[in-house]
């Protein structure tokens, strides 16, 4: 195994950006562009405070307890892994509901950060269902009782709209700027979408505020992509195995990519020379992105989950599954998209199965199959749309339907257990409950689901039928009949 060690920058810096959401992703893709960053212009004036909303605390404080210095590896390939120590991220908060069943540890002490002047950006990955918007329509879900407690209690908020709309109220009453809202989350508009939620939050507080937020707050849309599992006992042990005894340290590819709306009123760190690229427009980007590898992500991870298939890597090795992904890729994802000006089409579909390809990371298909209802409509269902208008056959997408329809149902093609990890798990179980026997009426109670399913798919009589088609040849014949359907035809 080749090692590169990259050590920290020296120095602790001044807290400018305030992040909601301390997972895997932010430590192992805004927090290393910071750190790229500080280690190249010698500036450390954009230090993050990170916080957890919900669960993970022991994230918050073994940061704390280790200095708020972590590794991130970067595997190129197995035998290829640059150990990356970071420095950027100086303190750690949690305001979720700790072991006592009591909310917001730390919220006043977040609450001054975002209130500060000193803090310039506030940076978001709290997953797609973090912003509580219909994932279809992009309404605020003012019935969700984490949205109505805001509501209720808007100055203690638990929720990010709710934060931000808090934070904001301050800056507001205190005569300051705001702050700028980077969502760096896999939505598309994802800046639209945040602001979106902010402004029906505090509309519901204040009509002043709301149009205060319209007016005065930057929400840039970004493209984030960089493929950051969730990290295994596995990978753990094999860091150590290099000697690396870092609790919180993350394992990733290689490849990291962010694409920035140029929007930023009260600055930001000069960060192109270190790979960021700022842009006028983040839409070619961005739907590239979430419709060819997050589509192809989510098609194995239902087709590949159901199938027994644990991981992305042994998932892409299956040659049907590969040619599956192909299909799609280039016969129905393609013809949605604009291109960002330059893009080789081909090249980027084959780079991203050479990415999935990648061994070293046990890229876990569950964790690939969570949220599902939050993340189809942008993956697969809007393209779908612009292609049965254009009165395209989409075989592979109607399959993946089809697959995330059985997958819901809580076992594989073989009666084992899989996990379903979903907001709306509750309403698919039901519906299996309902109809589970009859799968045409089960087809349509799902399809029917107008804030995962746009309406004009629900009532496309003939993609109703490919998916019923689809769900049939799967749970009757299985996986490979039912690719066979596809990449065969
Ligand atoms: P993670 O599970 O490590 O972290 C999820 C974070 O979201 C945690 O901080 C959690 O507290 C927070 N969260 C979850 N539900 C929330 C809610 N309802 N309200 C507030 N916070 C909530 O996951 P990871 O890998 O950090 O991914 C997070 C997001 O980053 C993804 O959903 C996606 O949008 C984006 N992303 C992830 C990539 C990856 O490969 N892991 C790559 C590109 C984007
Ligand atoms: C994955 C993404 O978990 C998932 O839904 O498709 O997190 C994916 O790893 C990233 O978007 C890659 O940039």
């Amino acid at each position: 195994m080749s090692i590169t060690r990259y050590p920290a920058a020296p120095r602790h810096g001044a807290v400018s950006i305030v992040h909601l959401g301390l997972g895997a992703f932010h430590r192992a893709h805004q927090a290393v562009y910071l750190e790229r960053y500080r280690q190249r212009s010698g500036d450390d004036a954009w230090g993050i405070c990170s916080a957890n909303l919900r669960g993970n605390v022991g994230l918050v404080d073994g940061l704390a307890a280790a200095g708020h210095r972590y590794h991130v590896a970067e595997y190129t390939d197995s035998e290829n892994v640059a150990l990356r120590e970071i420095g950027t991220i100086e303190e750690t908060l949690f305001t979720g509901r700790d072991a006592d069943g009591q909310w917001g540890r730390d919220l006043a002490a977040l609450l001054e950060r975002m209130a500060s002047t000193e803090t310039r950006i506030v940076t978001l990955t709290v997953t797609e269902k973090g912003y509580f918007l219909n994932p279809a329509s992009g309404e605020l879900l003012i019935d969700d009782p984490m949205i109505a407690a805001d509501i209720a209690s808007p100055t203690t908020p638990r929720t990010a709209p709710g934060l931000l709309v808090e934070a904001l109220a301050r800056r507001r009453a205190q005569g300051s700027e705001p702050f700028t809202v980077l969502c760096c989350d896999n939505m598309p508009d994802n800046g639209k979408r945040t602001r979106n939620a902010v402004v029906q939050l505090a509309a519901r507080r204040d009509a002043e505020l709301a149009a205060w937020v319209e007016a005065q707050v930057a929400f840039p849309c970004s493209m984030v992509d960089r493929i950051v599992p969730a990290m295994t006992e596995h990978d753990v042990a094999r860091l150590a195995e290099l000697g690396l005894a870092d609790a919180q340290a993350v394992a990733c590819e290689a490849f990291s990519q962010w694409v920035i709306e140029e929007h930023f009123p009260q600055g930001r760190p000069d960060w192109e020379a270190d790979g960021v690229e700022m842009v006028d427009d983040v839409a070619p980007f961005e739907t590239m992105k979430l419709r060819l590898l997050n589509g192809s992500h989510s098609l194995l991870a239902y087709l590949g989950a159901l199938d027994g298939i644990a991981t992305v890597s042994e998932a892409v090795a299956c040659d049907d599954l590969r040619a599956l992904l192909n299909h799609y890729m280039h016969r129905e994802a393609a013809p949605t998209l604009s291109l960002p000006a330059g893009t080789d089409l081909s090249g980027y579909a084959a780079s991203l199965l050479a990415r999935f390809d990648n061994d070293s990371l046990q890229h876990r298909l569950q964790q690939i199959a969570m949220d599902g209802s939050q993340k189809l409509p942008q993956r697969w269902l809007q393209g779908a749309v612009l292609r049965r208008q254009a009165g395209a056959a989409l075989p592979a997408t109607a399959l993946g339907l089809a697959a995330w329809i059985r997958y819901v149902a809580g076992h594989d093609l073989y009666g084992n257990r899989v996990e379903v990890n979903d907001p709306l798990a509750a309403r698919c179980a039901d519906c299996h409950a309902r109809h589970g026997d009859d799968p045409a009426a089960l087809v349509d109670a799902f399809l029917a689901m107008d804030d995962v399913v746009p309406p004009a798919l629900a009532a496309d009589a003939d993609f109703s039928a490919a998916v019923l088609s689809a769900y049939r040849r799967l749970n009757d014949e299985g996986l490979a009949a039912a690719l066979a359907g596809v990449i065969h035809d």
